[in-house]
């Protein structure tokens, strides 16, 4: 007999593309069909079928504090209480705003959007419209959401030729994306010794999660500065997934990088649509109104949502990340450990509470390297732990969250779980 998953994903194709509002939902990469979530509560999920799941997905990365926080929760009703859009200001985004300055050193003034892609999109255009350049670096297996320019492949051979990613992309609207692999300093300085003068900016996720997890290594962030500052070019870091998670400040607070832009989503919106992008202020001053590089959007600074991410900002503030650091890491050590046991070839790599396991004993420091992973041994780990209720993405390019809502005895469960899995 059908579950009621599968009844609603039958249903759902019908009325939905693929019977998903976002690609990867579908599971096609691990041959699966999606569990429809009814609710979740902390660490875990609970499924229309009544199943429970211990959650490492948290929705892609928002969920830092778990499903249905209790303050997270109230702020939206009470917001909701009092309307759900104005489309004019409202105090609380004057606080978030405050909030995510206070932040990051380098954000001097932020624009609210309502998704990583608008924070990307508009971040770009407006370092075009700063410099006056058109052309963009960025890096192969890095994903900086859906907008045209950031859809390019590595064209014919030559690693910095862009084809378009997808159908629907002009060529005109990628000719101008230069491409390099992640981690590959010296790429990025053959492109500005080529095409210097014409690059307006360098958009990078200063710890790729979008290749599954891949950390940057010594030196690399810190050449981007150099090489971006000393050409007139904007550094960009997109830390839609990193922002408040990789520490409270950030990748750049953990490294130590001054970016010119920074892009935000998922955590500030604490589970609603919010993205932003914000930077130092001689650059915003350039946004309409207060500049001529025009930016809009409805429901930018949605009151639910920015009382949804104040409520989050707030409990985050005094959250204790190295120790969420230190529970991850213990735990992503013991998966490795208790997967290498079986014989398989394994890597488990982990930064602050996110981890990715690599079904390859190779060293992966960039796009390449994970392509070269074992993707049938993915598959059959990822099948074997969601029917022990585990719940990973489904997906050898996505990254494993934690949130401070997981428990040891989660962590258990999926360790037991993990030891059950036949390759
Ligand atoms: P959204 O438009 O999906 O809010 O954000 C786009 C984006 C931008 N930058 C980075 C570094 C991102 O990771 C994302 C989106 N992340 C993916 C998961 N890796 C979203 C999941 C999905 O597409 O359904």
């Amino acid at each position: 007999m059908a579950s009621r998953s599968e009844e609603l994903f039958a249903q759902a194709r019908e009325l939905i593309p693929g019977g998903v509002n976002s690609p990867v939902r579908a599971c096609h990469n691990v041959h699966s069909t999606p569990a429809f979530i009814a609710r979740g509560k902390g660490s875990h999920l609970f499924d229309v079928d009544g199943r429970e799941y211990v959650d490492f997905v948290l929705s892609w990365g928002p969920m830092i504090l778990g499903h249905a926080q209790e303050d997270v929760t109230r702020a939206v009703v009470d917001a909701a209480a009092r309307g759900t859009s104005y489309g004019a200001p409202c105090e609380d985004e004057v606080t978030l705003a405050r909030k995510v300055i206070e932040a990051l050193p380098s954000v001097e003034m932020v624009r609210m959007v309502n998704s990583g892609t608008e924070a990307t999109m508009s971040a770009l255009r407006l370092a075009r419209g700063y410099t006056g350049r058109s052309k963009l670096v960025k890096f192969v297996g890095c994903y900086h959401g859906h907008a045209d320019p950031f859809l390019a492949a590595a064209g014919s051979g030559v690693a910095t030729f862009s084809i378009p990613g997808t159908p629907g992309v002009p060529d005109v609207v990628v000719a101008d994306t230069l491409l390099a692999p992640y981690n590959d300093l010296e790429a990025v300085r053959e492109l500005f010794a080529r095409e210097g003068e014409n690059i307006a900016a360098v958009i990078v996720e200063p710890v790729a999660a979008n290749m599954g997890l891949v950390p940057p290594v010594p030196g690399f962030l810190e050449g981007l500065r150099e090489v971006t500052a000393s050409c007139g070019a904007l550094l960009i870091f997109d830390e839609v997934i990193t922002g408040f998670r990789l520490s409270y400040a950030g990748a750049q607070g953990r490294y130590g990088i001054t970016p010119d832009l920074t892009t935000f989503g998922k955590i500030i919106g604490g589970g609603l649509p919010v993205g932003a992008f914000g930077g130092r202020a001689d650059i915003m001053r350039h946004i309409a109104p207060e500049g001529e590089v025009y930016q809009a959007g409805t429901l930018s600074g949605n009151p639910l949502a920015m009382a949804a991410g104040l409520a989050t900002l707030k409990l985050l503030e005094v959250c204790d990340y190295d120790a969420l650091e230190a529970r991850t890491a213990a735990f992503a050590h013991e998966l490795e450990s208790v997967l290498r046991e079986k014989g398989v070839p394994i890597q488990v790599h982990t930064i602050a509470s996110m981890f990715t396991p690599y079904f390859s004993s190779k060293p992966i420091t960039c796009f390449a390297d994970v392509q070269g992973c074992d993707q049938a041994l993915f598959e059959t780990f990822y099948r074997q732990m969601r029917e022990q209720g585990i719940y990973l993405a489904p997906s050898a390019f996505e990254t494993g969250m934690v949130s401070f809502a997981h428990t040891d005895e989660d962590f258990a469960r999926a360790l037991e779980a993990a030891k059950k899995v036949v390759f």
